[in-house]
Order: C-alpha cells, then structure tokens, then sequence
C-alpha cells in the first residue's frame, strides 16, 4: 500500500487497452475479512501484508477465467472498521457488482457481518446489482463451508421463485484460491443482468 505499490499500478493502468468497457467492483465486509488481501492477490498474483485499510483502495484487475478472460474490473477495496461502514453507500452508487468479503472462521461476528450485508443489499441503490459473497479464510481449521454460510448470513432469505443474482464463492485470499472463479461468477451474472434489461426495455 506503499507509494511503490501507486507507482506499479499507475504503469500497469496505462498498459491496459481503452477499448474495453471497465466494470466497476465494490469490495465490502467487516474488518480484517480479507479484503486488502484478496485485492492485491487477484492485483499482483503474489501475498503482500496489509495494514487495516482507512479509507480505500483501488486496483484494475483483470480476469483470467473462463467468458471474463480478459475483462476489466476496477475494484475499490473499502475499509470495514464499524466507523467506516456509513461510507460504504458512497462507493456502491451506480456500481456493477457487489463484493462481500466473509472471514469463515468468524463466527462469533457472523451475525454482525449478516446485518452488514443485509443493509447493502436493501439499500435502494443496489436493488438487483449482481452480488459475489466470497467465503474467505478457507485454509483455516474449522472454517464455515458456504451451505452453512448462505444459511447463516441469510443469502437466500425472502427469495421467491425468481433466481437471485447471488453467488458464494469459497475462497483464500492469501494463495488466491476460489479468487478468479468468483470473479467469473460475478462476470456472468453482471451480462445476465444486462441482457435481462434490455429486453425489458424492448419489452415496453
Ligand atoms: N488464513 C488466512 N488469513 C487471511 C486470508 N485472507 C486474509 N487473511 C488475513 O486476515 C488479516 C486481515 O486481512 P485484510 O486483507 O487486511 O482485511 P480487510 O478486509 O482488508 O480489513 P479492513 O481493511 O480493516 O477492512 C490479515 O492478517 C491477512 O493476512 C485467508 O484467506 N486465510
Ligand atoms: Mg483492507
């Protein structure tokens, strides 16, 4: 988070190609998750140390897998201390997809990081913004499996028959696992949604 890593990124910035349509990724979820570290992984394909983030941070990242091989993502890291959460509605305003970073090992905070999520995804805002719950911290002993998660956070809690455009995702930020299919997922289910409003507007 030092100023070399500005340097890389603003050199890494002007290598990508314009003609691309970025798509915008707010990364959210309590402190200590594992935000920062899956950011600089899926960023640098290597651990870098973190420090709690204050304020945030922003990365392009590319995706390696599958129909978002080559995608552009520009994520912004958002800092998860409780002081800091009144300003996660600023950064999901007109965003493409919603991050929800979980430590699955975390179970005495499950609760609070449910109340957390469900605030996001109510807000008037990110009605229908296609959401990715990475299950992080994996490599863990007695890590939450993501059935038990989606069950816990309440993922799937007052859906009717229509699916919604959720995935869990497990994960490890530290070796990378489950990143870059996660992000695949999200890549899916943000063209799924375009499709589906442009045929609704044809519809009309
Ligand atoms: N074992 C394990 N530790 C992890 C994993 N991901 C992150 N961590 C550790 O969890 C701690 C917090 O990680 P951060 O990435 O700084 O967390 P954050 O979500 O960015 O936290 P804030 O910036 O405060 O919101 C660090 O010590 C990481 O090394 C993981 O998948 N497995
Ligand atoms: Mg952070």
């Amino acid at each position: 988070m030092g100023a070399a890593m500005g340097k890389s990124s603003g050199v890494l910035f002007d290598s990508l190609p314009s003609t691309q349509s970025t798509l915008h990724i707010v990364m959210l979820g309590l402190d200590s998750a594992g935000k920062t570290t899956a950011l600089y992984r899926l960023k640098f394909d290597q651990y870098l140390n973190t420090v709690p983030t204050i304020g945030f941070n922003c990365e392009k990242v590319r995706g390696a897998t599958g129909k978002a091989k080559g995608a552009v993502f520009l994520v912004w890291d958002v800092g998860g201390q409780e002081k800091l959460r009144p300003l996660w509605r600023s950064y999901t305003r007109c965003t493409d997809g919603i991050v929800f970073v979980v430590d699955s090992v975390d179970t005495e905070r499950m609760e609070e990081a449910k109340m957390e999520l469900l605030r996001t995804v109510r807000c008037p805002d990110n009605q229908g913004v296609p959401l990715l719950v990475l299950a992080n911290k994996q490599d863990l002993p007695g890590a939450c499996e993501p059935r038990e998660l989606e069950r816990l956070l309440g993922l799937y809690e007052g859906v009717g028959e229509a699916p919604k455009l959720t995935h869990i995702q497990p994960a490890c930020a530290i070796t990378g696992e489950g990143l870059q299919e996660g992000f695949e997922a999200l890549y899916d289910m943000i063209i799924r949604k375009r499709k589906q409003t442009r045929s609704t507007k044809k519809k009309r």
